[in-house]
């Protein structure tokens, strides 16, 4: 009873065959840290500018973690424990406290909201939920508080435990860990799930991704060779420690299973990174192509000695070939990879080695040659090389299953997973994504089900209907565009929501940052297809066409404008926004910035650039920062 949870869908025969192939070698991951704390136990591991932990002392801490949250929380081999953490070493300490315990953990990312982690509580059956006081502007610790409080049961009855790492102190797991460092033995089989992650998704809430031992750490030890790791290597993090990317593409894990370093970058604007490239001597990174975007628009590029980075990996969504042209100007030693994944298995990477024209024009192709790949028709039948279909696969790192069987229509009946990319494989196996022919959004990389947002929206009084599309757009890839149609009782009284109203509600509604829409269009009706179906496709040419010019304003960069602009993107009220207000507190991130920065050289700021904005200790500060550039 308590392992039939764990077990994965390959079937015997299969898993067998990749046992016979040498592509599942039979190790935990608790065992591949201890075999990298035995030949690497003095070179350091991890640090993130707080703490730095040697190979010794991350496996130590893990233990004595999972010890303690064995004695004292009761957690048994086979629950799941929800983790939500920010990139701080902690994460990676916890993470594999809980391989340690046989826990599986649930990556959940650190900008979900209380109310995504209490239906991932839900939906995962979390025995725990593990993370940090606050970060970054937001409470963490209330909102474990809060999922305590309410009474949230586990499936087995037991109160839903919950730890919370204090980042202040010297010692964060002051409250939990147990003085005894050994392991507790209770790892589990290579061949059981060891954690679960999640999926883009693409109707409603994610779903669970049940992943082995043997297959990810497969996945891992291909992804250290193809992407040139070695224990000389210093590997950045940028994007959240808990996407699949960061975490095996060769990634955190790639890291630790061959002996190199982890660095944790603060943050994700130009300056920083790669000051800390510099600093540190960062030789890999992996990061979604608007930050490249973002990063060679950026006067930094060139005050930074960068010379250490030898591999740029992008990936996440896909990579213009002009952008991936000129990354050379940013990173003159590095070679370009691009990463075209996904967190259900299936990674494919441009090599090292290839020809440039292949490097900025495909996105690779798989890790494996176990790998199955096909590209087919809407009526399933495979196209030959050259022309676009839509991308199914098999392998042994790809699931079969979702967690607990759900969404059984993504995979085919021979066990192939329906990706819901459109692709074009050429005649040496290399993929071109062209497309998508799943409703998903792919915003900066991050996904958005557009039935979620509105599913959100819909619970606004004065929305009638909502239709939720992706837009493409230069910096974002695609931004989110809602087309509302008012209820007609709104429109009599003439109480229609405008977008910064709608913006805001859905903020409190409990929606995530990244998934409320860029834009918020009030509409009469939607455009339909033949057979009467809302036309997303027609939605998303309007919402491309370029805007009229409105009417113009006497000075667009007013303060009071500027204020305005600052509140609509924080979806805050324009009189919670003081001029004393730190703007790390402020909760706005680089992408935000980035959108605003655009609308204020529009607006006149032409000279203003992103690390001024970005620098700016106080929204006073940046105010008057625009505004002089402004004046200009
Ligand atoms: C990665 O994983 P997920 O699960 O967040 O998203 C997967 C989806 C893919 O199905 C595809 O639609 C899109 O993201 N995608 C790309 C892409 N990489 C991912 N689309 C175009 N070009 C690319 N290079 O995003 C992920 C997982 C592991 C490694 C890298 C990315």
């Amino acid at each position: 009873m308590l392992y039939d949870r764990l077990v994965a869908g390959y079937p015997p025969d299969v898993a067998e065959q990749y046992r016979a192939a040498g592509y599942w070698i039979g190790q935990t991951h608790t065992a591949m840290l201890t075999e990298s704390a035995a030949a690497h136990g003095q070179a350091v591991a991890i640090g993130d500018g707080r703490r730095n932990l040697t190979y010794r002392e991350l496996l130590d801490q893990s233990r004595r973690l999972a010890n303690g949250l064995i004695d004292e929380l009761g957690l048994r081999p086979g629950d799941r424990a929800v983790v939500q953490f920010p990139n701080v070493v902690e994460y990676v300490e916890v993470v594999f406290a809980l391989f340690d315990a046989g826990v599986l953990p649930v990556f959940a990312l650190a900008s979900h909201t209380a109310g995504d982690i209490a239906d991932l509580v839900a939906r995962a059956g979390a025995a725990a939920y593990l993370t940090v006081d606050s970060f970054g502007g937001t409470d963490f610790r209330s909102r474990a508080e809060h999922l305590a409080g309410v009474g949230t049961t586990t499936p087995a009855g037991r109160p839903l435990a919950t730890v919370v790492a204090e980042l202040d102190r010297a010692d964060p797991w002051a409250a939990v860990r147990s003085a005894n460092a050994e392991s507790t033995g209770r790892s589990g089989a290579p061949s059981d799930i060891a954690f679960l992650q999640l999926s883009g998704g693409t109707t409603g809430a994610p779903k669970l991704i049940g992943r082995t031992h043997d297959d990810y750490l497969y996945s891992v030890r291909e992804s250290v060779r193809i992407c040139g790791l070695d224990e000389s290597s210093v590997f950045g993090v940028v994007l959240p420690v808990s996407h699949n990317f960061t975490m095996s593409s060769p990634g955190i894990l790639g890291a630790l299973h061959t002996g190199a370093r982890i660095v944790m970058v603060p943050a994700t604007d130009a300056r920083t990174v790669l000051a800390t490239v510099a600093a540190a001597g960062i030789t890999q990174l992996s990061v979604v192509p608007p930050l490249v975007t973002a990063w060679l628009d950026s006067p930094e590029a060139e005050r930074y000695d960068v010379s250490a980075l030898r591999v740029l990996q992008v990936g996440g969504a896909k990579l213009a070939e002009s952008v991936a042209r000129r990354v050379p100007d940013l990173f003159p030693n590095a070679t370009l990879q691009q990463v075209f994944g996904m967190a259900e298995g299936l990674v494919n990477y441009t090599r090292l080695d290839d020809a440039v024209e292949r490097i900025v024009a495909t996105q690779g192709r798989p890790i494996s040659p176990g790998d199955e790949v096909r590209v087919v028709d809407a009526a399933g039948a495979e196209v030959p090389a050259g022309q676009e279909g839509s991308l199914q696969t098999r392998g042994p790192y790809t699931i079969r299953e979702y967690w607990h069987g759900a969404s059984p229509e993504s995979f085919t009946p021979d066990g192939f997973y329906r990706t819901g990319d459109r692709v074009i494989r050429d005649a040496d196996g290399y993929l071109v994504v062209v497309g998508r022919d799943k409703d998903q959004i792919n915003r900066a990389g991050e996904k958005i089900a557009p039935t979620e947002v509105e599913g959100a929206l819909l619970t606004h009084p004065a929305v009638r209907d909502a239709s939720v599309v992706g837009v493409p757009d230069d910096r974002l890839g695609e931004r989110t565009v809602a087309y509302v149609i008012p209820t007609a009782a709104a429109v009599a009284a003439g109480t229609l929501p405008d977008g910064f109203a709608v913006r805001g509600f859905l903020r409190a509604a409990g929606l995530a940052g990244f998934k409320i829409p860029d834009e918020v269009l009030i509409v009469e009706e939607f455009p339909t297809t033949a057979v009467g179906k809302v036309s997303k496709k027609d939605q998303r040419v309007d919402a491309a066409a370029p805007e009229s010019p409105g009417p113009a304003s006497a000075d667009p960069l007013d303060t009071d404008r500027l204020l305005a602009d600052l509140a609509d993107k924080l979806m805050v009220d324009r009189g919670a926004l003081t001029g004393d207000l730190p703007l790390a507190d402020s909760g706005i991130d680089s992408l935000q910035l980035m959108a605003l920065l655009d609308k204020w050289r529009a607006a006149g700021a032409g000279g203003l650039d992103f690390e001024t904005v970005a620098q700016s200790p106080t929204i006073r500060d940046l105010i008057a920062a625009v505004r002089r550039a402004g004046a200009r």
